[in-house]
């Protein structure tokens, strides 16, 4: 087995908390939505118990309404800000109040493809309760962040986006009070460069909406009137229909006919929705903030994370790609999550100029969707590459490819199982 492929097991290994993973080491100590998702989905190459344990344990922070937060408290830790303490929700596993986009339902697919591969006896009977709980959850994005229907989900908090401090939220953002009844106490800073994360000005506004939403009670119809913080967002919609489709096909292969409909009619509102957020002056789709009544400008990576989810007509596909290499060139490790000639661009600050590998995962399968594998494959080599040179770390800096963020990351030995093509 090669090495570095054994060393990504053994990141996982070592991030293992009790059947979940953390995504490394004090920086991030609980179960993190996405996080766990993508890593479902790596230990599905050689450990399927596992690969279901890892979405089951994080389906036992579902809310009754269906949302599946952003993290799952499962045991105490003081390495993290925020802890249960500030977010005050009623769940008997402590969680956040938020949740992170639904890779959930592109990992059941996946997780229960490699368990019939293996000719595993049970794997429908385990397959099914995660399958009910991504649906709920589905309908739960729907309900709660879409209530007029428009076929795009909203955040109303950037930690949803799992993009944080990107730059597509600086507008709005702006708006947020920096006012506080919590007193912050950041503990990534304990951990790595203040260079490399969100500024002090950001963790105001990111915690008084906490405070905000808290105070009306995690209520979603009352967040949806009172948020000071509301995009219509298409990389989380985009990644929405996508898992919308993975479970839509598990619904039929599971004999559920009337929920496979129910599934097909949400996907096929929101593909439409996210193709009406093409731009073609700006080759790219855009999310819409909606207290302003505004399209976001600013340029990240989720203006691409669209052809995950669509099947593009030649030329906006050809557009897509060609303002895609664009933000490409020059780059040791592509794709900025912003380009390097945009004001905002920041090599190593996080969500503002970084490339990450998971987010080429989606980058990849979008192009390969999309007929663009000479494309796609360029990025999964690039990415391979760079976690050879590099190292498993939280991302890369485009410009010189140092590993940035937090080390021995789950995310990216997951990233490295799937794109590497290596096998046990
Ligand atoms: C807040 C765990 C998470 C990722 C996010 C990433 C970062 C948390 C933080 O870490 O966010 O959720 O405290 O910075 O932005 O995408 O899921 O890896």
């Amino acid at each position: 087995m090669p090495d570095l492929y054994q060393k990504a097991r053994d990141i996982l290994i070592a991030n293992d908390r009790g059947g979940y993973t953390v995504p490394t080491d004090r920086l991030y100590p609980f179960q993190w939505n996405w996080d766990s998702a993508f890593v479902a989905m790596g230990f599905a190459a050689y450990d399927i118990p596992r690969a279901y344990q890892e979405l089951e344990r994080l389906v036992e922070g579902q809310w009754s309404d269906g949302m599946i937060p952003h993290i799952i408290f499962h045991a105490p830790s003081d390495t993290y800000f925020p802890g249960p303490s500030v977010w005050r929700t009623a769940h008997t596993v402590p969680t956040s109040g938020i949740s992170q986009p639904p890779v959930f339902g592109m990992a059941v697919k996946h997780v229960h493809d490699a368990a019939i591969a293996a000719g595993k006896p049970d794997a429908s009977a385990r397959t099914l309760p995660l399958y009910e709980a991504a649906l709920k959850w589905h309908r739960w994005w729907y309900a709660a962040r879409d209530p007029e229907g428009t076929g795009l989900v909203a955040l109303l908090h950037p930690w949803e986006s799992g993009s944080d401090n990107s730059p597509a939220w600086d507008l709005a953002m702006a708006r947020v009070p920096t006012t506080t009844d919590t007193v912050i106490v950041r503990k990534d800073l304990g951990h790595v460069d203040a260079a490399m994360r969100p500024r002090d000005e950001d963790y105001k506004r990111f915690i008084h909406l906490v405070d905000t939403y808290a105070a009306f009670g995690w209520d979603p119809a009352r967040q949806w009137r009172g948020a000071p913080f509301k995009i219509a967002e298409v990389q989380t919609t985009a990644i929405l229909v996508k898992s919308g489709e993975e479970i839509e096909k598990l619904a039929r292969l599971l004999g559920r006919h009337e929920e496979a409909d129910e599934i097909a009619a949400m996907n096929a509102l929101s593909r439409k929705a996210l193709l009406a957020q093409w731009r073609p002056a700006l080759r790219r789709f855009v999310s819409r903030d909606l207290i302003s009544g505004e399209d976001i400008h600013a340029p990240t990576q989720a203006g691409f994370i669209p052809l995950l989810a669509l099947d593009l007509e030649p030329a906006i596909r050809d557009a897509a790609c060609e303002e895609m290499k664009l933000w490409s060139n020059g780059m040791i490790v592509a794709f900025p999550s912003t380009p390097k000639d945009y004001a905002g661009f920041e090599a190593k600050r996080y969500w503002r100029g970084p490339s990450w590998a998971i987010i080429n995962w989606l980058l990849i399968d979008g192009l390969n969707r999309n007929d663009r594998s000479d494309m796609a494959e360029d990025l999964r080599r690039s990415t391979v590459r760079a976690i050879e040179t590099n190292g498993f770390a939280e991302y890369f800096d485009p410009l010189t490819g140092e590993g940035c963020g937090g080390l021995d990351f789950s995310w990216t030995a997951a990233a490295y199982i799937e794109l590497s093509g290596k096998v046990a």
